[in-house]
């Protein structure tokens, strides 16, 4: 886009289920903090938007670990995030947090559009259900034998050690994590985006439209899903942690982390508007104002696919402009993880940094 009379640049909002690693940081975070300096030298009117992503699976996982809740965990690494941001000099105008009450409001107000203009399919379906627990079972929930290569504790979504990805009806001998019992399968209700028919309404021509513009590992990417055909995809899920569908009859229901969390983008430039005198809506609503993301290679199918497809369904807003998503950073030849403990932790990093640039103490 040509002159843009503002910007809206964003970092992925990373999960409040761990600290920061240097991964993230030369990722989404420092590119997106050069050129935000870069805009606001020149002079230009930008908002820099991040905060926590704080539903979903793993953090109610690692919260019964614990024997907290997940409001405790979130609690607990939104201000360790936060911090270390501040302390690395990442200068977002605001990070905010999905737990926010403004964000359900947000994440709630914009399913129930959608679903009043008829965007959503609405399914029953077979999922695996614990009867002693009397909970479904997301797919992280459950665990058994990988039908490919045997492995005994593969998870329903992803056998970890041939990285196959399964759904969890695939797997041999299927037990819940919850109560280790065999699950049964029961019936349950949910909503789908059905990025089959954007696909062809209008997806793959957007895509196509910057072929030139984005770059080549985000474009290729976007192809190569498009290639392969998109499907439905479920936006709720059984799960009592998140923002709880807005539709009567579906108590147990929350929509899906995924579909609150770019969410988050939004209702954390509102927060931000409210503090500064600003509008947010000229940001996300107006034709004038160039969106961008700046996000880790695992997240492109999410801000280039399906982010658009809500965003264009919803109506009122303006799509991404760029979606700069880079490549994993390596440690010794392996990919940085959280979940494999495998990191250059930031709270880790600025501890010694400080340590050196304030000496040694005083020996008495
Ligand atoms: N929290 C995934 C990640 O940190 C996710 C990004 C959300 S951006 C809306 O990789
Ligand atoms: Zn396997």
């Amino acid at each position: 886009m040509k002159n843009p009379k503002r910007y809206l640049v964003t970092s992925a909002l990373p999960y409040a289920n761990g600290p920061l690693h240097l991964g993230h940081i030369a990722g989404a975070y420092l590119p997106a903090d050069i050129y935000v300096r870069y805009l606001k030298l020149k002079g230009e009117d930008v908002a820099f938007i991040c905060g926590s992503d704080e539903h979903g699976v793993p953090i109610t996982l690692r919260a019964r670990k614990e024997g907290v809740s997940p409001q405790d965990i979130v609690d607990k690494y939104h201000e360790m995030i936060k911090n270390s941001f501040a302390e690395l000099g990442i200068a977002f105008d605001i990070y905010h947090r999905t737990s926010d009450p403004l964000h359900h409001e947000t994440a709630s107000a914009f399913f129930k559009e959608m679903n009043e203009k008829g965007e959503f399919i609405e399914k029953e379906e077979e999922q695996f259900f614990d009867e002693q627990e009397q909970q479904f079972l997301a797919d992280r929930y459950i665990i058994g034998t990988c039908p490919k290569c045997g492995f005994e504790n593969a998870y329903g979504d992803q056998c970890e050690k041939c990285g196959t990805s399964l759904s969890p009806k695939e797997l041999i001998n299927p037990k819940s994590t919850l109560s280790g019992n065999p699950p049964i399968l029961k019936t349950t209700k949910h909503w789908y985006l059905d990025l089959e028919k954007y696909q062809h309404e209008w997806l793959e021509k957007w895509i196509d439209s910057h072929k030139s513009d984005w770059k080549a590992n985000v474009y290729g990417q976007c192809k190569s899903w498009l290639n392969s055909g998109l499907q439905p995809r479920a936006v709720t899920r059984d799960l009592d942690w998140g923002v709880p569908v807005p539709l009567p009859n579906s108590e147990g229901k929350v929509l899906y982390v995924w579909f609150d969390a770019p969410i988050g983008y939004i209702s954390a430039t509102k927060a931000w508007a409210k503090e500064n005198g600003k509008n947010w809506k000229d940001y996300w609503q107006s034709d004038d104002s160039r969106l961008i993301h700046f996000i880790g290679k695992d997240n492109i199918v999410f801000h280039c696919l399906i982010f658009p497809a809500m965003l264009k369904a919803h109506g009122d807003y303006i799509l991404p402009d760029n979606v700069p998503a880079n490549e994993f950073l390596n440690l010794e030849g392996e990919k940085l993880s959280t979940s494999r403990n495998w990191a250059v932790w930031i709270h880790e990093y600025l501890k010694r940094q400080r340590f050196y640039m304030e000496g040694f103490p005083d020996p008495q």
